[in-house]
């Protein structure tokens, strides 16, 4: 039997995967509101196809509750977040679920990591506990770090076909995991050692990261010169060898805007480039507040009650909202005692700011700037009823005359 822990985007997903390919799986999470909400068989997030891989564990058995259980293989799949100090990786949930664990397992049980986690995390907190319990690790108890590598949006298919990482302490355990990945998932999984596979999870996050950046401090270099600068990457694109990202009004998500300061917080003395992109795209928010007072100014506008800023998520077509450009720009506003600019979202149904809609139509009629923070498809399906507006569209999903750009 598999014990997922922790029900969230990646543990729900990978929970369900697996119970509809027949394996015999309970979800463990703490929150006990979220248990309940599983128990009635309702999804906890949107996502594409969720829904029907749900349907499909539950007639397969899958249970859920706030216990861990006895079983022969955990996976887990806690939030890891980092501590805004220092930027280490903060590990009170892994290492409270990797306890928890521990308090009640069996010997030979095999425990998998799939939170991302800076590299020897596994090391430095998870194999002193296996100890500290009376386990003799590689003999009782065996570890693996199995990263994710899900793209909110399209998770389910990603978990079918995305190639996979697997570190383990031995071949055996290796193979024995990649066994339970290959019930569903069709990619290469590839084997290597645990530290291996920590740190290419969180480079492959840094990577996007600072390419992101450099579209975002292109798109800053552009706006000075007045150059268009999809234009100027569309072309640059067209080289075999490069492959530019598109700017934006930041980079959000629990992932690629989190991961690389791990190695700023382990390597400070060695993570020049890396801190700088984080540093660039933690300003775009500040760059589009600059580009809303270029277009008041030039419209004479003053009031910024009747600025609209449309999306709340960290990107597109996903209800998820952590880390969103959107949030820190009402933030940064906020610590100017700048009240009062409107926000709506399809995707947020409940209040989560001030002057926040959940009409379309009403949001529309209250506002002359409209700011463009997320490029959702309804954005798109909608595209008549904006005509007449100020457009300042920081994501270029818009081909309108006069429309502002990042
Ligand atoms: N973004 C840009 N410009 C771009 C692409 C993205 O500004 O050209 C922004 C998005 O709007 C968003 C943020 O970056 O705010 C991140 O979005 P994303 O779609 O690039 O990635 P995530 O955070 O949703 O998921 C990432 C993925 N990692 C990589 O692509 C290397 C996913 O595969 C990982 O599983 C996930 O992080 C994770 O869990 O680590």
């Amino acid at each position: 039997m598999v014990n997922v822990i922790g029900l969230g985007y990646i543990g729900l997903p990978t929970a369900l995967m697996l119970a509809s390919h027949g394996v015999e799986v309970v979800g463990t999470d703490k929150n006990e509101m979220l248990v309940n909400q599983l128990k009635k068989h309702q999804v906890t997030f949107t996502e594409t196809g969720l829904e029907e891989l749900f349907n499909q564990a539950v007639s397969n058995g899958i249970c859920f509750t706030n216990e861990y259980q006895q079983a022969d293989i955990y996976i887990v799949a806690v939030p890891t977040p980092f501590h805004k100090e220092d930027k280490k990786l903060d590990s009170k949930y892994l290492v409270s679920a990797t306890k928890s664990i521990l308090e009640v397992c069996k010997k030979d049980a095999v425990i998998i990591i799939e939170s991302t986690i800076s590299p020897r995390t596994i090391d430095k907190y998870i194999r002193p506990l296996v100890d500290l319990h009376g386990f003799t690790l590689g003999k009782d108890i065996h570890l693996a770090h199995a990263p994710e590598r899900l793209l909110p949006g399209k998770m389910i298919d990603e978990l079918v076909y995305n190639p996979r990482t697997i570190g383990a302490d031995s071949k055996e355990i290796g193979q024995l995991v990649k066994k339970l990945y290959q019930s569903f998932c069709k990619g290469d999984i590839l084997l290597t050692d645990i530290k291996s596979a920590e740190m290419s999870k969180v480079i492959e996050n840094t990577y996007r990261d600072i390419n992101i950046a450099f579209a975002n401090e292109l798109a800053k270099i552009c706006r000075r010169d007045e150059m268009d600068v999809y234009e100027i990457i569309r072309l640059a694109n067209m080289h075999p060898r490069v492959n530019i990202l598109q700017p934006g009004p930041g980079v959000g998500g629990h992932c690629i805007s989190v991961d690389p300061w791990f190695l700023v917080g382990d390597y400070p003395d060695l993570t020049n480039l890396i801190l700088t992109a984080r540093k660039i795209n933690d300003s775009m928010p500040k760059h589009v507040l600059g580009r809303i007072r270029v277009m008041m100014k030039e419209h004479g506008l003053k009031d910024i009650t009747r600025i609209g800023l449309y999306g709340m998520t960290y990107k597109e077509n996903v209800d998820d909202i952590r880390e969103s450009p959107t949030m820190k720009l009402l933030s940064v506003m906020d610590n100017h005692l700048a009240f009062g600019v409107k926000a709506y979202d399809p995707f947020i149904v409940s209040r989560l700011v001030d002057n926040q809609y959940f009409d379309f139509d009403r949001f529309l009629s209250d506002i002359d700037i409209l700011v463009v923070m997320v490029g959702h498809d309804h954005l798109l399906d909608h595209v008549d009823k904006i005509k007449d507006k100020l457009i300042l569209d920081t994501r270029h999903v818009l081909d309108q005359e006069g429309i502002y750009q990042l």
